[in-house]
This record gives structure tokens, C-alpha cells and sequence, in this order.
């Protein structure tokens, strides 16, 4: 099986590529990337001399570039993936999030293969009580959120219209190794090593359910094999947390494995003006993938954040280059053209 990953280069993405390339060592990995500023070849150097994975740095809505590359399945992550830059500017989000996975569905028509489209449990919206299920409407409130969401409709309708292999994923919040330093968990750690203030939006009681990324690839993989043409999967970590019981969780576990005392650290917490169109509360029913599959979350969150808090402390030299802009000479380096 020859797989295109699209967006392999990012956070989900390089996690997923060093997953498949462990379990299925027969199978060939062919990780599209436009490395944008989310897109990091560092985050794949371990892999770079594996036969079976190569790297082509391109862009989603190249129709021609798509029409060159040999495959028999697309597992799709890129995407502009950050709820604040939306709010800043929605055109690149509906550009790649939009048009880069319409461009996608149609390559995959063309050639009869199986696509996932790795969606997200922010397409349904805020949710006051109890929890989404497949079949809830869609309501996204923010221009990140809309973007997933119409591209998450326009795979099911490839699938009604012209009967296309689609299986679609809604997955909520991800953390551990290999995160941009912009999403929550990472900010808050970068800042807290670096003793920078930690900023907490609104009154910091909105609530994310929170799965660590190798459970959230090994079900990609599961739904890659096993989904259902047509099929919409939530897959969920059954973790909701507040957001300030997580900045407070992360700062004490900094503390602690630094050898510091916690004071200093929880006085790094800033409280900010708020996200505009802030969801209050993240939730999906994750059933169907146990149910169908056996799948469920295997990393605890405790273990998940020592884990993680263990990974940015040791690669405090990855970040600081993300902060500083030096990991976008990388890829210069390695195949001598600049990234941009
Ligand atoms: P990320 O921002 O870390 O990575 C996105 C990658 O896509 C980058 O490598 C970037 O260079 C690439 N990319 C962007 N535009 C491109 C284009 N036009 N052509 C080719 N490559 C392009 O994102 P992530 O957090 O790893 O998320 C991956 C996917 O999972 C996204 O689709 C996101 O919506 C979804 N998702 C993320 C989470 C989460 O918590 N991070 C949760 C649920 C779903
Ligand atoms: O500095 C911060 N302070 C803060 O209070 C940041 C960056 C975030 N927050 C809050 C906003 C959210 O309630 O923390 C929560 C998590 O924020 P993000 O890390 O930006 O994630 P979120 O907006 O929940 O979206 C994430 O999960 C779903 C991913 O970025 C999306 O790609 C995914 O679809």
C-alpha cells in the first residue's frame, strides 16, 4: 500500500507518518507539505534516510502536482489548523482548508481510492451539556471551524454524489511531542521554562476534551483499514478539562521536574482579553469508534502531560528554533532551496 499523507510535515501529521512507517514497515509513505510556517521537516529528520518515506514539498490545490504522485490511499491532515489566525485572517483557511481538500476528494475520484479526512469535533460547535454524536448538526463558530466543516460536507457529498471511499474523523484537542508552539499546552510550557507570562483567555473555565496524539493516529490508522465508505467517526479522550486546571496542571508539573517551587510558576498566569466567538465547551460521543473497533483512548492524561512536559523540556533546542524562525532553514539546508 502506497499512502499520501498531506500535511505529514505538521504536528498530527508527523506523528501519523512515524506511526504507519513503525507498524506497517512494508507500506510506502509519501508525505505532501506545503510547509507553511506550521510545517516543520524537522519534526520527521529521524526518518528522512527510510526507503519507504519520501517528502514532497508542495501544495494541496496544485491539481497538476496531485496528478504526478502515485498512490492507492490519502490520509488528509493539512490544513491551516490555528482558531486565532482565522480570527485574523480567514483566506488562507478556506484556500487550504476549502478548495485544498475539494482538489483532494477530486484526485481521489479520479483514481477510485480511499481518502480520510481527518475533520474535527469543532465543526459541531459549543455545547452546553451532555455530548455530540455523529449525527448532530454541524454549527462552527469560527472561521477555522466553518472551513473544517464545509470541507467535512463536501466529503460526504462525494461520497452521496459519486460514491467516493470517503471516511471522515472528528477528533478533539490533541497534545504531545511535535506541537506548534501557538496551541495552549505547548504555549504554557514554552513560556513557563522561558518564566514568560502564561495567557489565559476569558475567565479560563472553558473546557476542551483532550486526547494524547498517538491514540488520535492509531485510530486514524484503524479508520484508514476498517471505516466505513461514507462513514463519520468521532474520536474522543473522554478527558474534559478546564482550561485553567490545565495551565495550572502544566506550570506545577514544570515546577516539579525542574526542582522549583510552584509559587513563581502559577504567578506566570495571565488573565487576557477573550477569544472572540470563545466555544465554552467541547464534547463528542466516542462510542462508535469502541464499539465498532475497540478503540479507546490508552494514554491517561497524567501520563500524557509528564510525557509530554519530559518531551519539551528535553527538546527545548526544537521550540526555541520554531520561536526564533531558525527551523525554516531546514529544509534549505537539507535539499538546498529555501522553504518559502
Ligand atoms: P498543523 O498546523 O500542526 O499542521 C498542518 C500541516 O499542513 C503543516 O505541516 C502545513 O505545512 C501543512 N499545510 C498547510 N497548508 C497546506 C497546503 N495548502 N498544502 C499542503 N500542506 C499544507 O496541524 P495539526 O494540529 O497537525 O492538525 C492536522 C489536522 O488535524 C488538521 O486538519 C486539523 O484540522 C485536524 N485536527 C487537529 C486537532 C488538534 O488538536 N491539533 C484536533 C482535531 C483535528
Ligand atoms: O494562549 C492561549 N490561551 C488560552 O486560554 C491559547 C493559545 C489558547 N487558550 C484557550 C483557547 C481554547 O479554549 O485554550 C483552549 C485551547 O486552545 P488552542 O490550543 O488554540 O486549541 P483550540 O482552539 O481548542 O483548537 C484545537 O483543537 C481542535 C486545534 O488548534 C484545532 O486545530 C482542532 O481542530
Amino acid at each position: 500500500m502506497k499512502i499520501l499523507v498531506t500535511g505529514g510535515a505538521g504536528f498530527i501529521g508527523s506523528n501519523f507518518i512515524r506511526h504507519m512507517l513503525k507498524s506497517y514497515p512494508e507500506y510506502e509513505v509519501i508525505n505532501l507539505d506545503l510547509l507553511t510556517y506550521a510545517g516543520n521537516l524537522e519534526n520527521l529528520s529521524d526518518l528522512e534516510d527510510i526507503p519507504n518515506y519520501r517528502f514532497v514539498k508542495g501544495d494541496i490545490c496544485d491539481r497538476g502536482l496531485l496528478e504526478g504522485i502515485g498512490f492507492d490511499a490519502i490520509v488528509h491532515f493539512a490544513a491551516e489548523s490555528h482558531v486565532d489566525r482565522s480570527i485574523l485572517d480567514s483566506t488562507p483557511f478556506l484556500r487550504t482548508n476549502v478548495i485544498g481538500t475539494q482538489c483532494l476528494l477530486d484526485i481521489a475520484r479520479k483514481r477510485r481510492c480511499r481518502m480520510v479526512h481527518v475533520s474535527t469535533d469543532e465543526v459541531y460547535g459549543s455545547i452546553e451539556k451532555g455530548s455530540f454524536h455523529e449525527e448532530s448538526p454541524l454549527m462552527p463558530n469560527s472561521p477555522y471551524a466553518a472551513s473544517k466543516a464545509s470541507s467535512d460536507l463536501i466529503a460526504r457529498s462525494y461520497h452521496e454524489t459519486h460514491g467516493l471511499d470517503v471516511v471522515i474523523t472528528r477528533c478533539s484537542n490533541n497534545y504531545g511531542p511535535y506541537q506548534f508552539p501557538e496551541k495552549l499546552i505547548p504555549l504554557v510550557i514554552a513560556n513557563a521554562i522561558r518564566n514568560k507570562p502564561v495567557p489565559v483567555y476569558g475567565d479560563g473555565l472553558n473546557v476542551r476534551d483532550w486526547l494524547f496524539v498517538g491514540d488520535h493516529c492509531r485510530a486514524v490508522d484503524i479508520v484508514l483499514h476498517k471505516g466505513r465508505a461514507g462513514g463519520v467517526y468521532n474520536i474522543g479522550g473522554k478527558n474534559e478539562q478546564k482550561n485553567i486546571d490545565i495551565v495550572r496542571k502544566l506550570l506545577m508539573t514544570v515546577a516539579r521536574k525542574t526542582g522549583s517551587s510552584e509559587g513563581p510558576f502559577l504567578g506566570l498566569i495571565t488573565f487576557v482579553k477573550d477569544r472572540p466567538g470563545h466555544d465554552r465547551r467541547y464534547a463528542i460521543d466516542p462510542s462508535k469508534m469502541e464499539r465498532e473497533f475497540g478503540w479507546g483512548p490508552a494514554t491517561g492524561f497524567d501520563e500524557g502531560i509528564e510525557a509530554t512536559v519530559d518531551w519539551y523540556l528535553a527538546h527545548r533546542a526544537w521550540w526555541e528554533r520554531i520561536i526564533s524562525g531558525a527551523y525554516r532553514e531546514y529544509y534549505q539546508l537539507q535539499y538546498g532551496k529555501k522553504a518559502d
